[in-house]
């Protein structure tokens, strides 16, 4: 369970229906006043996943109330259900009741990847607070790689990702670099309510005030 100092791996975490009603959840996110989008680096380049933020919109590499580089419109508020859903996670996955009482989380960055996305190594940096991140995975499993603190080469650790699984980066994980190298297309359970693709849902603690 515990692939690294800080970070929780609880395979299966999600029940069935948990998982079709945040496909339903992300289906209104998507569609909503921002809709989900290939986020564009200030480089020039155009990421493969798609992302609809909740709480606060993360425009690379900063968290806005306003999606300036979509639409301009106010990003879909942090709905409470899903600060509950992720107080349970950190609570599940460290065994500390106290440690989850206390997490409130404030931005989620909800991302879709089709069969040839893939998101490379990255540290999560851009929020204020070194407080857990949680990770809800859906449809098709994925090759996921956490590296190491240092730089973006190896060492790093591979597992796979599937439908319902639950990670929880903490501690001296939560700077850790990482990155989704591989879907696995069609290992998904249309039951979901995901005929394809991978959705992961990533809670965060911006530690911004408006
Ligand atoms: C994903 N998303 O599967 C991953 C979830 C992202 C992202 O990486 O930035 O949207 S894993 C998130 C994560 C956060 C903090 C630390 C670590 C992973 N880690 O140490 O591996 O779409
Ligand atoms: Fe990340």
């Amino acid at each position: 369970r515990e692939i690294a100092p800080g970070a929780v791996h609880l395979p299966g975490w999600l029940t069935p229906e948990q998982q079709r009603s945040l496909v339903t959840a992300c289906r209104g996110w998507a569609t909503g006043p921002v809709p989900i989008r290939h986020t564009r680096l200030p480089r020039g380049g155009v990421m493969s996943v798609q992302t609809v933020c909740l709480g606060w919109h993360w425009k690379p590499y900063a968290y806005t109330r306003t999606a300036d580089d979509v639409n301009g419109r106010p990003v879909t508020p942090f709905p409470g259900w899903l600060a509950d859903l992720g107080r349970r996670a950190v609570a599940d996955a460290y065994q500390d009741e106290e440690r989850a009482a206390g997490y409130e989380p404030d931005a989620a960055l909800v991302n879709f990847y089709d069969a040839e996305a893939r998101l490379g190594m990255h540290q999560d940096k851009d929020e204020k607070t070194l407080d857990p991140v949680v990770s809800l995975s859906i449809g098709d499993s994925c090759l996921f790689r956490l590296g190491n603190t240092e730089h973006r080469n190896r060492p790093w650790t591979d597992l796979t990702l599937a439908s319902g699984d639950l990670l929880v980066f903490g501690g001296p994980s939560r700077l850790a670099y990482h990155a989704v190298p591989k879907i696995h297309p069609g290992t998904g359970d249309p039951a979901t309510g995901l005929a394809a693709g991978r959705l992961n849902l990533t809670l965060r603690v911006t530690g911004l005030t408006d």
